[in-house]
């Protein structure tokens, strides 16, 4: 278990605010406060102008909704070829498209895309990831070892520990892939650390034996950013592991279940850890399921499990392992 650092205060950080939308946001640059717009549909590419990231999970369920992260700083943006970042004082959003065509391996176009964002965000001064996400085309192509999320985890280890990461700062994280072609990776870093979180119910992913890969993944169960006026806990991709090992084979129900038990688990560990005595709960979700024939059954067990109101986004994805049916991540505001 890694302890977490001391809470510090960040200074004059402004949270970012996330909302799940289908309001038109075409040109960032006319729409103040816009840091970027996801959006799940079959594309996965970042497109100009700066900050439209297109993820290639579709959703599920509400056809036109996007995910529209606002801040009220001032903000600044700009792209290079495949990258584009948005910036306030504070905070740093980048993305880039993965370019596999110019690599005979896939793990070498990883280690390239991670080195290049990573060396982007250090020359910006804001080296600390809080959240990255990674969407990949065919995440479990290829056999044994050359099984492309295993490739991923392999690329992005080479880098994140090449340019001078240690375990302990890996950064919550999603790994998601999509049958389409393409890949996309985009984060939040800061200037000051959040705090990584891992959950006692489950390994540590960078433990994981190399049975899982010859790299083991790099990331933290979860990542709290502390901004000026609240905090924001960012919850990795949860799934029905224990330990390491997946549980419930072929049974989307057990699956669901222990996922749930995860993140609660989690969620009463991070509080325990900060010495908060409110019990925490999740603000919003996006639950990944690998295929839509178990939406109508998650949508009911999602809302009966974490109450009506929460904003959910229910996407269509492969997971990174091949035998998980279901993933959830989101944001807890505390
Ligand atoms: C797991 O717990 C499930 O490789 O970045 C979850 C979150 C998972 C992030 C990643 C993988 C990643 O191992 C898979």
């Amino acid at each position: 278990m890694v302890l977490p650092r001391p809470v510090q205060s960040a200074g004059a950080l402004t949270s970012i605010s996330f909302c799940y939308t289908n309001e038109l946001i075409d040109d960032l640059n006319s729409n103040d406060g816009v840091l970027a717009v996801i959006n799940f549909g079959d594309d996965c590419y970042i497109d100009s102008p700066p900050g439209h990231i297109h993820c290639g999970v579709p959703l599920l369920g509400s056809p036109s909704i996007k995910e529209v992260w606002r801040t009220d700083l001032p903000i600044r943006r700009g792209s290079d070829g495949l990258l584009f970042w948005s910036e306030t004082d504070e905070v740093l959003v980048a993305g880039l498209s993965i370019d596999e065509a110019q690599y005979p391996e896939f793990k070498m176009a990883i280690t390239t895309a991670y080195q290049r964002i990573l060396q982007f965000i250090a020359d910006k001064g804001c080296p600390h990831i809080i959240r990255v996400w990674n969407y990949i085309g065919g995440i479990n192509r290829g056999s044994s070892e050359s099984e492309r999320y295993k490739q991923f985890c392999y690329g992005r280890y080479q880098a994140m520990v090449g340019m001078g990461y240690a375990r302990e700062q890996f950064p919550s994280a999603c790994a998601l892939g999509h049958a389409g072609r393409g890949g996309v990776i985009y984060l939040i870093a800061t200037k000051n650390p959040g705090v990584n979180f891992e959950n006692p119910r489950q390994m540590s992913a960078y433990h994981y034996p190399s049975a899982y890969g010859p790299r083991s993944p790099s990331f933290a169960r979860a990542t709290l950013a502390e901004w000026k006026s609240q905090r924001q806990l960012f919850l990795s991709g949860t799934a029905s592991i224990l330990g390491h090992k997946s549980m419930y084979f072929n049974n989307i129900d057990a699956q669901f279940e222990l996922t749930c038990q995860n993140i609660d688990f989690l969620l009463k560990h991070v509080a325990e850890q900060l010495g908060e005595s409110r019990k925490l709960e999740m603000s919003a979700l996006k639950v990944y399921l690998r295929d839509k024939a178990y939406f109508d059954l998650i949508e009911k067990r999602v809302y009966n499990h974490f109450g009506d109101e929460i904003p959910v986004m229910f996407l269509l994805a492969d997971i990174c392992r091949k035998e998980l049916l279901v993933e959830i991540d989101g944001l807890c505001m505390l």
